[in-house]
């Protein structure tokens, strides 16, 4: 067994060495292959045999090769594949893309190309021979390709497969749509030989006077001076890597103006060396737990949270550029949200950063969500490269509060083995954000007249989430307000989500949950509202969700028809009753 887990680590290890990690790729030069890249849809998997990845071409009298890129079908990347085409709508298989590309001429020493997802797993191909493998939906990754690359004509394949497995994060099923395809940028990023690869700068949590900054250099380079400067902090530091490319930073300063909501406020921080340079805007604050409360900046914050999925309902398909990302949030920002629970899965970083600039606290999680297999370590060593890749990703984000270890986990030892797995895996790569999970399994005890929990779990988590559908997959025991809680005492409690369903502009009986009415789904906010009064822990609320949201978890016709109808605002845009009751208590909170 120790020698299998030996095995599996190196295996993971191997992985993370050879998908090159490039902190901040929008900051460096880069070029992108976005665009339509030739497709070949492959239901039965048999492209691999067939040597698809080759792309050879019938030119003598004897060749025979029986697929070709040529005059077939174009798919758009970045963009799902199910949203593209109605035969691939439920699709679930293999399709080969194929991008033919020359090296940009004004390119530096180095060149990687870099892919801000692919769902579910890939293999990509480069001239013919295979750079590398990836598996994850929601998280980047690059590969070297400055040996492999030739100045013309380049062919670029990818095989990607969104087969659901037990083994998967997420596995078999789960409440959003199987987007396939490469749904993210993908880009050429040209780099000097010797790289900043990766920083991390943001406040200490011990002190507030001071900026932190761990810097690493490519190849693990010593003896190389890397400077970091604020300039409207005046703060020019430089230090030099150890044996490792590592190098550490503390930087005091009294005069830093720290990042909340209501100031959203970024420094232009530069990063360089001799032959690298990189900038960006990066702000800092500080968030810690004391007792039942959250301090951001030292002061007690009241969550107000809301969720969507990396979805534009009215186009029915994966979000995936900046001006998707103001659709999404600005939605959230009408709605008084202080607070972004990026469901279920880490969303594109034009999310991540166009919600710091505009002022929201951002929770990010992978998608532990339900039925996962616990027992399986191949499965808990993926889910600590998808927590590594979505850290490393993210961690300069001073808006990101909250790490979502798992989403709605049944109790068990394996359970418990898994997830410490993961809280060590987010605390060996930073420690300045809180860790959550959100709960279900909270039950109302006509014993103790209370909601009670009892997971040991909880005691692992800086703060607790449950999500609770009182009113909907929960009915009522007693009248909202007078229903009290015991869940959690001592630790700050968020309640992440809440709802129920309504079609838009369909009146109904407010008592009758299956009106499926936009009176019954005010009638269920109104009532939950009152309740959480009665939460003394409460913290912060997250309802589920801004946006109806696509699914084949959800059958009614009723439904539209695969639609989660839980959205405060319809697949038409269109704002629900609900809307403005959230929008009302948001304000007056
Ligand atoms: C949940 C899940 C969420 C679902 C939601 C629902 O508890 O966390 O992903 O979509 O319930 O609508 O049932």
């Amino acid at each position: 067994m120790k020698q299998l887990l030996l095995i599996l680590s190196l295996i993971l290890l191997n992985s993370i060495c050879s998908n090159a990690q490039i902190t901040n790729v929008y900051g460096r030069k880069h070029c992108t292959l976005n665009g339509e890249w030739a497709a070949i849809i492959d239901p039965y998997g048999q492209g691999r045999s067939k040597g698809i990845y080759k792309n050879k071409k019938n030119i003598k009298n004897t060749d025979l090769y029986e697929y070709s890129f040529d005059d077939g079908l174009r798919l758009n990347v970045p963009m799902d594949w199910n949203s593209q085409l109605q035969e691939l709508k439920y699709y679930e298989g293999t399709v080969w893309y194929l991008r033919e590309f020359d090296t940009p001429e004004s390119k530096e020493d180095r060149l990687f190309i870099y892919f801000g997802a692919v769902n579910y797993k890939c293999n990509v191909y480069l001239n013919g021979e295979k750079i590398g493998e990836h598996e994850g939906g929601f998280t980047p990754f690059s590969f070297d390709i400055t040996e492999k690359v030739k100045d013309k004509g380049n062919t670029l394949i990818v095989e990607v497969n969104n087969h659901r497995s037990k083994d998967a994060i997420p596995a078999l099923n789960y409440d959003w749509w199987n987007y396939g395809g490469i749904t993210r940028d993908v880009l050429l990023v040209s780099l000097p030989q010797t790289y900043i690869k990766d920083y991390f700068i943001r406040l200490s949590p011990e002190n507030t006077d001071v900026i932190c900054a761990s810097l690493c250099i490519s190849d693990e380079k010593s003896g190389i001076p890397i400077f970091v400067e604020i300039p409207e902090l005046k703060v020019r530091e430089r230090v030099i890597t150890d044996s490792s490319g590592l190098a550490e930073l503390r930087i005091k300063n009294k005069k830093i103006k720290y990042w909340s909501p209501e100031n959203p406020y970024l420094y232009k921080v530069l990063v360089y060396t001799d032959d690298d340079y990189v900038e960006e805007y990066i702000g800092f604050r500080s968030i810690d737990v004391v007792g039942e409360d959250i301090l951001l900046n030292g002061k007690p914050v009241f969550v107000k949270g809301i969720s969507f999925h990396e979805e534009i309902p009215q186009r029915k398909g994966r979000a995936y550029s900046e001006s998707d990302a103001f659709i999404l949030l600005n939605e959230a920002k009408q709605l008084g949200a202080n607070m972004i629970r990026l469901a279920h899965y880490p969303q594109n970083e034009y999310i991540a950063r166009m919600a710091e600039k505009m002022g929201f606290l951002i929770w990010e999680e992978i998608p532990i969500w339900q039925n996962i297999d616990f027992t399986n370590d191949k499965t808990r060593l993926m889910a600590g490269k998808m927590i590594e890749e979505m850290i490393l990703r993210d961690r300069n984000r001073c808006a990101l509060s909250f790490w979502g270890i798992a989403n709605e986990t049944a109790i068990s030892e394996a359970r418990n083995k898994f997830l410490s797995y993961l809280k060590k895996c987010v605390t060996a790569l930073d420690t300045t954000r809180l860790i959550t999970a959100a709960f279900d399994l909270v039950r109302y005890s006509h014993k103790s007249n209370s909601f009670e929990m009892h997971d040991s779990f909880i005691n692992e988590l800086d703060v607790v989430s449950i999500n609770k559908y009182m009113g909907w997959y929960n009915d009522w025991p007693k009248s909202p307000e007078t229903l009290d809680w015991n869940v959690a005492r001592g630790k700050p409690l968020i309640i992440s989500e809440f709802g129920g369903e309504a079609l838009y502009g369909r009146y109904g009986d407010k008592e009758i949950k299956s009106s499926w009415s936009e009176d019954y789904q005010s009638q269920l906010y109104i009532d939950n509202l009152k309740m959480f009064e009665r939460i003394p822990n409460l913290r912060g609320i997250s309802p589920w969700v801004l946006f109806d949201f696509r699914s084949p978890y959800r059958f009614h016709p009723m439904q539209g028809g695969e639609w989660n109808r839980k959205g405060l605002v319809s697949d038409k845009g269109l704002r629900k009753k609900a809307w403005y009751i959230m929008r009302d208590y948001y304000n007056k909170k």
